[in-house]
């Protein structure tokens, strides 16, 4: 499969849930100023919407949408468990991507825009730490992930949000439950092998 990528963006979540399946994809690096790709195309011919993640399958159809891929991709690799076997808790998973896509996710954008202000980023932190906090509350006690010892690709996408608190200069002291998840969740094969392939250690 190939993969549309650009090193520590949210194609993370689908580069790491493809290891966690077992799949090692082919990466297509996005350069975001040119819309260029490494394979000498141009992002506008591979995704009308011009950005990444696009996932290409086995017989060239392409996925876009980190959400909508999560969920073809648990449901394309049963056997690796991307998202709990239990019908409610299931959709109590599904409610975690949504959440984290565009409670969390997009919330991040000021602090990689360039143009973005202070004032931008402010704003934006004020909304982080609510959803954090909420997050740092529902791990509390737990020793594993969100659905306890279930790693599931909820949890890969959180991962994601929090391993850009680095880059964006937000410290997770404030929520131990968070850091200590990343931390958990920094060790796993997928995991390390997934910012390795994409030159971020
Ligand atoms: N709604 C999209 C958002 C994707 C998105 O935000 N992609 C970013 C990286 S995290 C991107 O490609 N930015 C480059 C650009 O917009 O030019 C999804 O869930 O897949």
């Amino acid at each position: 499969m190939k993969l549309y990528y650009m090193p520590g963006a949210c194609s993370l979540v689908i580069h790491i849930a493809l290891r966690e399946a077992g799949v090692t994809p082919q990466l297509v690096k996005l350069n975001p100023e040119t819309g260029d790709t490494d394979d000498g195309g141009n992002i506008k011919t591979v995704n009308a919407k011009g950005y990444v993640p696009v996932l290409v399958d086995e017989d060239g159809e392409k996925h876009t949408e980190v959400v909508a891929i999560s969920l073809m991709l648990a449901d394309k690799f049963g056997e690796s468990k991307l998202l709990p076997a239990d019908p409610k808790q299931r959709r109590r998973a599904i409610e975690w991507l949504a959440f984290i896509s565009t409670e969390i996710h997009k919330l991040f954008g000021p602090f990689f825009m360039p143009d973005a202000t202070d004032a931008d980023r402010k704003a934006a932190l004020v909304k982080i730490e609510k959803r954090f906090e909420y997050a740092d509350e529902h791990l509390d006690g737990k020793n594993g992930f969100l659905f306890n010892e279930e790693f599931t690709v909820a949890d890969i996408y959180l991962f994601v949000t929090l391993f850009w608190t680095t880059p964006a200069q937000i410290s997770l002291e404030k929520w131990p439950n968070l850091g200590a998840f990343l931390g958990r969740v920094m060790q796993r094969p997928s995991v390390i092998e997934a910012i390795k392939a994409e030159g971020l250690t």
